[in-house]
């Protein structure tokens, strides 16, 4: 049912005022919320909903099939709802009245969500300019003939207000993180040798789901072994042999208020690092934590991976992994052969906030940072995820020994004895501060000795 979202009122504002240059030339912005459907279109079986963020970061809403419209001349704010019925609530339970989203919501009208609703509508508000999101199904320009559609525009406007987060906001992201952070430590208590992949998951949705987190932010991955250097891994059918390297990357969300965590750890099974494992994860947690350091208002994103590729770089050439002269190393891009992936991305209503994929950057075309999903500057409020990472993916590296550049800066003899090492990933979620950062996610042990004080001790 419809709760109040403190936000809600003010995100609406900072969306109007955005469109300060439209207003007096009759524009609206219109969104559409999730539509409910099948999981697979022949059977009968509802696919799980989950709110469209941005619908719900304009309106608060989290009901199905819904719709809103704000007229930017004189800021009404029209919701477009379901035309449900008894049947429907004997099935799915009661449903909200239009009553219910004038009070809760703040909508000023509520009408039915059908094209022929919206063409009266935009008629009567007198709309020649609707400003709206690009979608698979969209027919809104054919339904709204003598309107301009304009679909290009609102995308990036949500992406830059969404990019700051109110203190509600931070609220909510520090009590999933701090669900998803409590449910971390339960998998390193059932971490032991020969556990399945899937067991160790299961763990991480048992402890989230008790806490009334019964939804993921996005899909766990669990990995052992070397499937660690797999970074998007999702199979977590495997066992995880003694010895080996353990990484989970798994976050949960509430189902009602959508807030995303996204943590990561790796840690030997068996609860003892080896020389060779500690060596590798301190380079990584020396990155994560320097960066950590280094982050306030002004500086770059674009920085902090490059500060964190150096480090990375340098701890691989102190380990006689990587040889030659840092700075050459640096301008040769070494280091995004063992970091190929960005150091971290925005997160908020979802677990990648929307990402710059509307050209508002310009994409830097190198090993790893082309990865990198936002170039923004370090503001308060800005929510990202740290998460440098050092594998050794034989693919990339085979490749890389072969390249008559690369090669020269590769100690081909000691790198082959890493190739079924795997991959080490430290992630946290942390917000940006007047003067700094607030952890969002330090309750998870990374420290070597504070980790091999927890792996494979339950409570
Ligand atoms: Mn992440």
């Amino acid at each position: 049912m419809l709760q109040t979202s403190r936000n809600r009122s003010v995100h609406l504002k900072r969306l109007i005022k955005s469109f300060g240059d439209s207003k007096g030339k009759q524009a609206a912005i219109y969104i559409e919320g999730t539509k409910t459907s099948q999981r697979i279109p022949t059977s009968d079986v509802d696919a799980e909903f989950r709110q469209e963020s941005n619908f719900y970061w304009v309106t608060g809403c989290n009901e199905p099939d819904c719709a809103a419209l704000v007229n930017i001349d004189d800021e009404q704010f029209v919701m477009l709802t379901p035309d449900l019925d008894d049947d429907h609530a004997l099935w799915c339970g009661d449903f909200p009245l239009p009553e219910d989203y004038k009070t809760v919501l703040g909508a000023n009208k509520v009408i039915s969500n059908k094209p022929e609703s919206l063409v009266k509508l935009v008629q009567e508000l007198n709309i020649k300019k609707l400003y709206t999101l690009e979608s698979k199904n969209d027919t809104l320009q054919n339904t709204l003939k003598d309107v301009t559609v304009d679909k290009s525009t609102l995308y990036g406007t949500l992406r830059d207000l969404r990019m700051i987060k109110l203190s509600d906001e931070i609220e909510e992201m520090k009590k999933i993180c701090k669900v998803s952070a409590d449910a971390h430590i339960q998998v390193m208590r059932h971490a032991k040798p020969n556990i399945n992949e899937y067991q160790l998951e299961a763990v991480f949705r048992y402890y989230t789901s008790l806490q009334g987190a019964t939804r993921l932010a996005y899909s766990v991955i669990s990995a052992g072994d070397e499937r660690g250097a797999t970074l998007h891994y999702v199979n977590n059918n495997k066992v995880v042999k003694d010895g080996s390297l353990y990484l989970i990357d798994a976050g949960a969300e509430f189902p009602d208020s959508y807030y995303a965590s996204d943590i990561t750890r790796t840690y030997p099974i068996n609860g003892k690092f080896t020389q060779k494992q500690k060596e590798i994860y301190e380079i990584v947690l020396k990155a994560n934590k320097e960066v950590i350091a280094s982050m306030k208002p002004g500086v770059q994103w674009v920085d902090m991976h490059r500060l964190a590729d150096r480090i990375i770089t340098q701890g691989l050439l102190d380990l006689n992994i990587l040889k030659g002269d840092i700075e050459e190393l640096i301008k040769n891009h070494v280091g995004g052969y063992f970091l190929p992936h960005g150091l971290g991305h925005a997160i908020g209503l979802d677990v990648h906030d929307p990402p710059n994929r509307d050209g508002s950057f310009k994409a830097i075309n190198e090993p790893g940072i082309r990865y990198l999903r936002t170039h923004c500057e370090l503001k308060e409020g800005v929510a990202l995820t740290v998460e440098p990472g050092l594998y050794f993916v034989p693919r990339l590296l085979r490749k890389a020994l072969a390249d008559p550049v690369l090669s020269k800066f590769l100690n081909k003899e000691k790198l082959e004895q890493y190739f079924d090492f795997g991959g080490i990933r430290i992630e946290d979620d942390v917000v940006v501060t007047k003067d700094g950062v607030l952890v969002l996610t330090s309750d998870v042990p990374k420290e070597i000795d504070e980790m091999e004080a927890i792996i494979g001790k339950s409570q």
